[in-house]
Parts: C-alpha cells; sequence; structure tokens
C-alpha cells in the first residue's frame, strides 16, 4: 500500500478543492461501494464527571456545561436502545462512557454483559470507554466485541495543547492492546480546535502509520460547547471538513471514514460531497454522546436522495479470540502516565466553573 510523507499529506490537503475531491472519489469507488453508508448509533452509558481535562469535551468534570450526568445505565435500558436503534436502520452500536481508564470489577462486568446482550441482537458492538489493557481488549473481544474507538484526536504535536491529563503514548499504547485483543480498531480525531493544516496532516500521518491502519476513521467537527475551554471556536468551514475526510480516504484507501460529530452544522448538500470525497459512514440519532446530531428521519431523507443505503452487519468473525485468554490472565496492570503539563485555557475554563459552583451554592 502507498504510504505517504507527512508533507504529501499536506500537499494532498491543498489540492484545488475539485480535484481533490475527484482524487478521493477514485480511490473511493476502488475500494468501497459507493452507493452503501455504514450507519452506528451512539449510546453514552455513563455521562459526565470524567476526570480528564480533554479541552473539547462537555463531560469533564472539571468544566461547567449544563449536560445531564449519568452512572452506568442500567442492562435493560441500553439493550432497548439498541434495539430501537436496529429498528430505525443502524447496524452497530457504540457505548460510550466518561472514563478515563477501564477499571476492573463491578462496572466493567457489567459492561462485558451488554457487550453479550448487544452481540445476541445480531448487531455489531463497539465501545468507547477510554484506554484499556491487552487484557481487557481480550476479554470484550471474547464478549463479543468487534471494534473499539480510542482517538488520537489531533496530531502529537498540538494534543499538548488540548489535553494534560493523558499523554499521546498512551492512546497509541492502547490502540496497540486494541489490535493485540484482536478487535477492530477505530480511532480519528476532531477538526476545528485551532489546529493547523499541518497538525491535521501530522495526526493523518500518525493514524496511517499504524500497522494495520485503522479499521474506521472517525472525523469529527468540534461541537464548541458553552463553558469548555474550547466555547469560543468557529463552526469549522465545510470545506475543511471536505478536505479532510477526502485526504483521510486518499491516505487510508481501505478504510471506513466516518463523518462524525458536526452534521448539525451541515447542510445535506455539504454532507453529499463528504461522501463523493469518501466518507462511507455516520452516526445516526438524535444525540451523540450529549450533543445533537440530525435524526434518522432527516438522514433517511437525505439517504434517499442521493441513492445511499444502509449496510448490513458485516460477516461475523468473533468467534476466534476464545485461546489468548490464559496467556493475558497473568498480565500486569497498565500503568498509564499522567503528563502534568499546564495548559492555560483548560485552567482558566476549570476556574471560571468553580465561581460559577460557588455563586450557585450561595443563591
Ligand atoms: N472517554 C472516552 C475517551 O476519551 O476515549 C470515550 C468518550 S470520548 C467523548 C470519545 C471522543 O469523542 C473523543 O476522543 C473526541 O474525539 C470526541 N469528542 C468529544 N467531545 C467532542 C466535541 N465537543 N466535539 C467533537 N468531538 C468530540
Ligand atoms: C467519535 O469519534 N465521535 C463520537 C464517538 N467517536 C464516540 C463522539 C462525538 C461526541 C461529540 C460530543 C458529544 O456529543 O458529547
Ligand atoms: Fe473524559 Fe473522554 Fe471527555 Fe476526555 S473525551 S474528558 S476522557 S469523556
Amino acid at each position: 500500500m502507498e504510504t505517504y510523507s507527512k508533507q504529501e499529506i499536506i500537499d494532498l490537503y491543498n489540492l484545488p478543492l475539485m480535484e481533490l475531491i475527484y482524487r478521493a472519489a477514485q480511490v473511493h469507488r476502488e475500494h468501497h461501494d459507493p452507493s452503501k453508508i455504514q450507519v452506528s448509533t451512539l449510546i453514552s452509558i455513563k455521562t459526565g464527571g470524567c476526570p480528564e481535562d480533554c479541552g473539547y469535551c462537555p463531560q469533564a468534570a472539571r468544566y461547567h456545561t449544563s449536560i445531564e450526568k449519568n452512572d452506568l445505565l442500567p442492562y435493560e435500558t441500553v439493550i432497548g436502545l439498541a434495539r430501537k436503534a436496529k429498528e430505525k436502520g443502524s447496524s452497530r452500536v457504540c457505548m460510550g462512557a466518561a472514563w478515563r481508564n477501564v477499571k476492573e470489577g463491578d462496572d466493567f462486568e457489567k459492561v462485558l454483559k451488554m457487550v453479550r446482550g448487544l452481540s445476541e441482537l445480531d448487531m455489531e458492538v463497539c465501545c468507547t470507554l477510554g484506554m484499556i489493557t491487552e487484557s481487557q481488549a481480550v476479554r470484550l473481544a471474547e464478549a463479543g466485541l468487534h471494534y473499539y474507538n480510542h482517538n488520537l484526536d489531533t496530531s502529537e504535536d498540538y494534543y499538548k495543547e488540548v489535553i494534560s491529563t493523558r499523554g499521546y503514548d498512551d492512546r497509541l499504547k492502547t490502540l496497540d492492546n486494541v489490535r493485540k485483543g484482536s478487535l477492530k480498531v477505530c480511532s480519528g480525531g476532531i477538526i476545528g480546535m485551532g489546529e493547523s493544516i499541518e497538525d491535521r496532516a501530522g495526526m493523518l500521518l500518525s493514524l496511517s502509520k499504524l500497522h494495520p491502519q485503522p479499521e474506521s476513521v472517525p472525523i469529527n467537527a468540534l461541537v464548541a460547547v458553552e463553558g469548555t475551554p474550547m466555547e469560543e471556536q468557529e463552526i469549522v468551514p465545510v470545506w475543511d471538513v471536505v478536505r479532510m475526510i477526502a485526504t483521510t480516504r486518499i491516505v487510508m484507501p481501505k478504510t471506513t471514514v466516518r463523518l462524525s460529530a458536526g452534521r448539525t452544522e451541515m447542510s445535506a448538500e455539504a454532507q453529499a460531497l463528504c461522501f463523493m470525497a469518501g466518507a462511507s459512514s455516520i452516526f445516526a440519532g438524535e444525540k451523540l454522546l450529549t450533543t445533537p446530531n440530525p435524526g434518522e428521519d432527516k438522514d433517511a431523507e437525505m439517504f434517499s436522495i442521493l441513492g445511499l443505503t444502509p449496510t448490513e452487519k458485516e460477516k461475523d468473525d468473533t468467534g476466534k479470540f476464545k485461546i489468548r485468554r490464559s496467556r493475558v490472565e497473568a498480565e500486569e496492570q497498565e500503568k498509564w502516565s499522567r503528563p502534568g503539563h499546564r495548559i492555560e485555557k483548560n485552567v482558566q475554563a476549570a476556574e471560571k466553573a468553580k465561581e460559577i459552583r460557588k455563586v450557585q451554592r450561595q443563591n
């Protein structure tokens, strides 16, 4: 497979737009059926109260956002939500938890039970639970998990401006653990956080250098949520989203490129350009994890206009995980890092939130 240097990725990104879309569409047609779209539904199984300081995230406990927090949802609720998603045309559910990492114990056992229950619904199952160890990846795979989502989010350079409580290496280590557990990798990032084109290319370089490349790459446009350090960021131009999707498609020809957060700000015409440029997946439903998303009805109308058909569940290949257990059971717990550098705008957002909480308590 052709590999691209960072400069080559930048040059692709900066091609005249029509040329870029044309090249991406060609690559797309070589490896994918352009009339198909993969549809996933997110279920936020544990919402808010996260100890991390990801500057974009409304679920970080240290910022002051108006999201509704939730402890781990009951099994029946999750299964019920997944059933509804399936009825509405999703072939995959992705359970998200506002955790730094997966901790052994009650909650993890409950998540494993949810994975078992969801795979019995004959849907693909994905999780995004923060950092995981190899043995946790194996246990998730044994329970029937197909994909694990863990984003690099941005380039290694710009990462230090966004998150201080976990390092880029921790993220790469989790992706390595996901692979060792025989799970499929879903990893991408966010644009519109103030990063440069070089950073966008840097992130694509890091993703494309993973071996094998991720099966799925979500491209999120920042949803700037009030109370987070990124609340003032302007809506990312549609043209940037199209360029990012097209460049991702060319650099990682076989991956499923998901047009992820940010679709509420995009017209159907703008999304059509993204599909033309190689996006072949979306998140469905009125909500992502905590922020709005176009509902299924709107998407069904768009698919009908564009002649896109949702894909069925992929062929099941979960049987292969059974043999690995004994080796991994002996493994030590991972030691995740706490880089501890200071990001001024994150500190300010946390202080502002503290002040607001103080005033609220006094009233
Ligand atoms: N806590 C887990 C973790 O960080 O891996 C899983 C959930 S986390 C919310 C999953 C991803 O959602 C993040 O890595 C980020 O790429 C994306 N995300 C979070 N907030 C976002 C926002 N405001 N706009 C766009 N994408 C966002
Ligand atoms: C991904 O890359 N995007 C999804 C999923 N993976 C977990 C999450 C988007 C979250 C947007 C902000 C929110 O709704 O809280
Ligand atoms: Fe926590 Fe994940 Fe949000 Fe970071 S992105 S604050 S780890 S929920």
